[in-house]
């Protein structure tokens, strides 16, 4: 067997002992998806393994969160610090592997994901951080702000109505540095996806303004390193690559059913997946040497990436200290000092100042202070004061037509700090929660309180 073969069955049988062992857990999406996270952990993400909060890394989230083992098989393998012991104390009490992934639990988890669709959403807030510091900071010969985010997102998150709403705007704001694999092996929770989901997807975001590909085969290899290489081409729109997989792949008696989504295969049915994929039986947890060595790669490489971006930034620190001084407290998460000197007394009269008022007028005084916060609202701005007066629009600047009804003055670009969501409350607070995962930023968002329960 090759090597890519056996890398790949070993995050299958690595996530599919962990979810046996504990005698919960899915195993049905690592068996299928294997092969495409696989390809793109190994031939493309930029991480580095020893230091999860690298600033420039590329993003990845695990929107389909039940299918955590996948993530902690990777996590492993490339070496972040999250040694065996800890797959196998998988959805035990006070181990770094819960049954969802859990930021602040686990190195290299970005976001928490199970509740589907939020991942989706806050991917989203991811390219936008992205976006919107690369267009502040980043000057001719120093890209010092460029990544890519990925996802992996499911049936489940493809069907969630925060999907809809934050895809519409990601399409809108040609986010081309945004790459989803989708997971379309057709089976949910309790059925098959032609009882509930029949729409045709790749039509479904094409008309989202996305690049679509879909591919076959979800174990062939060549073609989801060529799609995901074609994604990354694509700079002016995101990406949905469709790849049919097969839940529970190669499960004799389980793949494709909905069996294989939220139980364990049981020890017999594990004991004829791995005859039937070529996999000893035993020692469970098994990762051969060669496969140990071969995701240890990612350590140096991840290691080299960030010592190369150390060495740019030193430069870019000569050539502009201001703006550099300036990242550097949002990549560390600092305020100007005289932040709150010299704030405006607000003066009180018999009547007060409506609270959405105050906050306005507060948010205006901060805003040149605080490059890094960023945000909006839900078409709610002459409601809910929010608009960042001459903070510009974060927008594509192909897109511009000039003073349009409701843009904010300054810039149309991607360095723009009003973001418009839209009426999409539910998309506003996935994408804000994905700023403030990506770091750097202070995103807020806004609507009327009673639509918060939609948040
Ligand atoms: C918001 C939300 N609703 C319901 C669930 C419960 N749930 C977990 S997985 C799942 C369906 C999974 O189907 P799919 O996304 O296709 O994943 P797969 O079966 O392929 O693993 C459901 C309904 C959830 N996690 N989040």
């Amino acid at each position: 067997m090759q090597l890519d073969q056996i890398s790949v069955n070993t995050i299958r049988f690595l996530s599919v002992d962990a979810v046996q062992k504990a005698e919960s857990g899915h195993p049905g999406l690592p068996l299928g998806a294997a092969p495409m996270a696989y390809v793109l952990w190994t031939r493309f993400l930029q991480h580095n393994p020893s230091n999860p909060r690298w600033f420039n890394r590329d993003r990845f989230v695990l929107s389909a969160g039940h299918g955590s083992m996948l993530l902690y098989s990777l996590l492993h393998l490339t070496g972040y610090d999250l040694p065996m012991e800890e797959i196998k104390q998988f959805r035990q009490w006070g181990s770094r592997t819960p049954g969802h992934p859990e930021r602040g639990v686990t190195p290299g988890v970005d976001v928490a994901t199970g509740p589907l669709g939020q991942g989706f959403g806050n991917g989203i807030g991811m390219a936008i951080a992205e976006g919107y510091l690369a267009a502040r900071y980043n000057r001719p010969e120093f890209e010092i702000i460029n990544h890519f985010t990925y996802a992996l997102v499911s049936d489940g998150d493809l069907m969630e109505g925060v999907a809809a709403e934050a895809a519409s705007l990601a399409g809108h704001l040609k986010l081309g540095k945004l790459i989803y694999l989708y997971d379309d092996n057709h089976i949910t929770l309790s059925s098959a996806t032609p009882v509930t989901f029949t729409e045709d997807q790749a039509q479904r975001f094409g008309a989202y303004g996305w690049h679509t590909q879909s591919i076959e085969d979800g174990n062939d290899l060549e073609a989801i390193e060529r799609a995901i290489h074609a994604a990354q081409q694509e700079t002016e729109r995101p990406s949905l690559i469709l790849v049919r997989t097969h839940i529970g792949y190669g499960s004799p008696n389980k793949q494709d059913t909905s069996a294989a989504h939220g139980s364990p295969l049981g020890p017999e049915e594990v004991k004829l997946t791995k005859q039937n994929l070529g996999w000893p039986v035993e020692p469970l947890f098994f990762v051969p040497e060669e496969v140990k060595l071969h995701f240890h790669k990612a350590l140096d490489q991840g290691k080299h990436l960030e010592d190369e971006w150390n060495s740019k930034f030193e430069a870019y620190t000569k050539e502009y200290p201001e703006s550099a001084a300036e990242l550097n407290r949002l990549m560390t998460g600092q305020f100007p000092h005289n932040l709150e000197k010299d704030i405006p007394p607000f003066p009180t009269d018999d009547k007060g100042i409506a609270t959405r008022v105050a906050s306005g007028k507060v948010m205006q005084y901060f805003s040149p202070l605080l490059p890094g916060f960023i945000g909006g609202s839900a078409d709610l701005n002459t409601s809910t004061h929010t608009e960042l007066k001459d903070q510009g629009n974060f927008e594509n600047p192909a897109t511009a037509i000039g003073d349009l009804q409701g843009s904010a003055k300054g810039v149309w670009s991607y360095a723009g700090r009003n973001l418009q969501f839209g009426v999409r409350e539910h998309g506003m607070a996935a994408i804000s929660n994905g700023l403030a995962a990506h770091g750097g930023i202070i995103p807020f968002c806004s609507t009327f309180l009673t639509f918060s329960d939609y948040m």
